[in-house]
């Protein structure tokens, strides 16, 4: 890797370049669009990123959980520099190449299910939910959606309106669209019952039957470890159930895999953890390292269904995205990136319950594989601390080592660290953490 894999601090964070960049930005770019820590980036790989100022953090983030094979990887490079010199764009659908279609004979191989499956190629995670959508409405000749508490399914106008989080996704962006219904999600940690998978199965069929009607919905959409809604894995047995009762009342049933997808978890897919088999799995952010494609991948009777061109899009399965994710794929199996992502885990696991025991305000610690969070609470409540949160996170990036929140409640911490990352920075940065807390 040629670049150091060190953290290395040479300025304050941000450093005065990245801050003259960040004034720039403030003039240029509407506040709408956020910024996590605003250091300005100029190289990245592995386990770092290297700022404007010649700092070099340590990536807990992935850019959201992208850049999992790491940064500019070998791999994904050579494919995307070669294929950048080839052709740059025709449109799929009006002369196709060869990459798109190896693209989709890797998707409907390596997803959970051995039936025959078809897959097409979007730009983006919302995109990918979005046409899972179109194509159930059309395959059912329903038009109900449902989702769950906590779940982010994008920004779209029909994404958004899945997504179950006020602020700061959907707040005065409404009207919403039509037809869309949420139930609960068994979140073990903050579940009153006693038997979270069961009682919230109960809840959202009663829903189903009773509000909706099961004949009237075209598909059941749901994030087998929900992401933005602060990484919560729904209680054991609740996925099986919901994908059985689909089955039965021949309802789509949608994984949004876009975040847990590609090694992430520990598995391929984070289906496979409990053998959900979905009618559709969207993907997107790790397929191909950073270049813009999402994934639609669903069984062939469902995806036949739709007449021809009503699918589509400009840039679906660009050719240099198309080559990155063979690249990505590639690097996923011969650099056995599911065992180091549950190495990743079998790491931070250990380590952050260790934490807990010593900060009362670390109320859980949860996860698989690379995708680990924690949950701040105020001591001896599980009421929660966006606060300490905040603090915490605040010493970490003095630090140098770049984290992301999530949650509902604005009080979790989550790590997605790529799953190339050389174990010395794991550790390290994992001391930052501790540091933190103290
Ligand atoms: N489904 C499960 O996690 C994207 C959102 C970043 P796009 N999550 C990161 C932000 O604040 O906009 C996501 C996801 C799940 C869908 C999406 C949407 O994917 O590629 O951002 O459209």
């Amino acid at each position: 890797m040629s670049i150091p894999q060190e953290r290395r601090l040479v300025t304050a964070i941000p450093g005065p370049k990245s801050q003259e960049l960040l004034a720039r930005k403030q003039a240029a770019v509407p506040p709408g669009i956020g910024t996590t820590l605003p250091v300005f980036v100029t190289r990245a790989g592995g386990g770092v990123i290297e700022d404007i100022d010649g700092n070099s953090l340590i990536d807990f983030g992935s850019g959201i959980a992208v850049t999992s094979v790491g940064n500019s990887a070998p791999r994904v490079v050579e494919r995307v520099q070669k294929q950048v010199a080839d052709f740059t764009h025709t449109c799929f659908m009006v002369t196709p190449y060869e990459s798109y279609v190896n693209v989709c004979e890797k998707l409907n191989e390596l997803t959970p299910g051995d039936h025959e499956k078809r897959s097409f190629l979007v730009n983006s995670g919302a995109e990918a939910v979005e046409n899972a959508v179109k194509v159930a409405r059309l395959a059912t000749g329903r038009q109900a959606v449902v989702v769950f508490d906590h779940g982010y399914h994008g920004r779209t106008l029909l994404t958004m309106t899945l997504t179950a989080k006020n602020m700061p996704y959907k707040q005065g962006f409404g009207p919403y669209a039509p037809e869309v219904y949420r139930v609960p999600l068994p979140y073990p940690f903050r579940w009153p019952g006693e038997n979270p998978a069961e009682e919230a199965y109960a809840q959202a069929v009663d829903v189903i039957e009773k509000q909706i009607g099961a004949k009237n919905v075209a598909a059941v959409v749901i994030e087998p470890i929900a992401g933005e809604g602060g990484f919560i894995e729904p209680a054991k047995g609740f996925l099986p159930r919901i994908a059985e009762f689909c089955k039965a009342n021949g309802i789509v049933f949608v994984a949004d895999e876009v975040q847990t997808g590609f090694a992430r978890t520990g598995d391929l897919f984070a289906c496979e953890d409990e053998g959900v088999v979905p009618d559709i799995i969207c993907t997107a952010k790790g397929i191909a390292g950073g270049l813009p494609l999402a994934g639609v991948t669903g069984c062939a009777e469902i995806m036949d269904k739709v007449h021809v061109g009503g699918l589509g899009g400009t840039y679906g399965g660009n050719p240099l995205a198309c080559e990155a994710a063979l690249a990505v794929l590639e690097t996923i199996e011969q650099e056995d990136l599911v065992g180091k992502a549950r190495r990743i885990g079998e790491i931070m696991l250990p380590r952050l319950k260790a934490m807990q025991e010593r900060h009362p305000v670390i109320g859980d610690v949860r996860g698989r594989g690379a995708m680990i969070a924690i949950e701040l609470v105020k001591p001896g409540t599980k009421e929660p601390n966006p606060e300490a949160l905040a603090e915490v996170v605040k010493r970490c990036h003095a630090e140098g080592l770049l984290v992301l929140t999530a949650g509902t409640y604005g009080n979790v911490l989550r790590f997605l660290p790529p799953l190339v990352m050389p174990e010395h920075l794991l550790e390290e940065g994992l001391t930052i953490l501790e540091k933190a807390f103290a």
